[in-house]
C-alpha cells in the first residue's frame, strides 16, 4: 500500500496569521507531495513497501538514502500539519503543561529552548519536543529530514511537536528571518493535538 498525502484538515489560508497561503500550498502539495512520491518509488519492490512508516523510521539505517530523506520527509510533515491549527495558540493545559513547567522551568523557557533549537539548526532541519526513552520531555534538533524516531538519531524519542525550519517553510513571508517565523508559529500551535500525542507517548 503506497503512502499518500494526509488530509490537511484546514484550508491553505487558515494559518495566515503565522504562515501564508502560498507557502502552505507549495509546502503541502509540492514539497510533501514529492516526498510521498519519491518514498513510494524508493521502496517499490523492496521488503519495505508494505511496512508502516514508523517501522521504516526505526530501521532507517537499513534502507537506501532516498528512503531516509523522503520517508523522513513524509513522516515529519504528516506530524507537522497535524500539530498546527487555525484554532491553535495559547499555552498547553493539564499534565502536559505541568510536565513542561517541571522539565524546563516554565512554558516560556520551553518555548525559548525550542526557538533556539530551530534558529541554530544550520541549513535545513527540524526542532522537536520529544518524550524520551525514560518518559522524560526533551528538546532536540535534527538535520535534513531526519527525526528522533530513526535508529540513527543522536537523541531518540517520540516526537510530539515538530517545527520545520527548512527555508521552504517560511521564506516567502519571512525571507532570512527564521526567528520571526519561529516566534509566529506558536500562534497556530494545536496544544490539543500535542497533548494527545503526549498522552499516547507516555
Ligand atoms: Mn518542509
Amino acid at each position: 500500500m503506497a503512502f499518500q498525502l494526509p488530509e490537511l484538515g484546514y484550508d491553505y489560508g487558515a494559518l495566515d496569521k503565522s504562515i501564508d497561503a502560498q507557502t502552505m500550498e507549495i509546502h503541502y502539495s509540492k514539497h510533501h507531495g514529492a516526498y510521498v512520491t519519491n518514498c513510494n518509488n524508493a521502496i517499490a519492490g523492496t521488503e519495505w513497501d508494505d511496512k508502516p512508516i514508523e517501522e521504516i523510521m526505526a530501521n532507517i539505517s537499513k534502507v537506501p538514502p532516498a528512503v531516509r530523506n523522503n520517508g523522513g520527509g513524509h513522516f515529519n510533515h504528516s506530524l507537522f500539519w497535524s500539530i498546527l491549527s487555525p484554532n491553535g495558540g495559547g499555552e498547553p493545559t493539564g499534565a502536559l503543561a505541568d510536565d513542561i513547567a517541571g522539565t524546563f522551568g516554565s512554558f516560556s523557557a520551553f518555548r525559548d529552548q525550542m526557538n533556539t533549537a530551530g534558529a541554530t539548526r544550520f541549513g535545513s532541519g527540524w526542532a522537536w519536543l520529544i518524550v524520551g526513552p525514560e518518559g522524560k520531555l526533551a528538546v532536540c534538533s535534527t538535520p535534513n529530514q531526519d527525526n528522533p524516531t530513526m535508529d540513527i538519531a543522536e537523541i531518540k524519542g517520540t516526537p510530539i511537536l515538530g517545527i520545520d525550519v527548512w527555508e521552504h517553510a517560511y521564506y516567502l513571508r519571512y525571507q532570512n528571518r527564521r526567528p520571526d517565523y519561529l516566534k509566529a508559529i506558536w500562534d497556530v500551535m494545536s496544544w490539543d493535538e500535542v497533548a494527545t500525542r503526549y498522552a499516547a507517548a507516555k
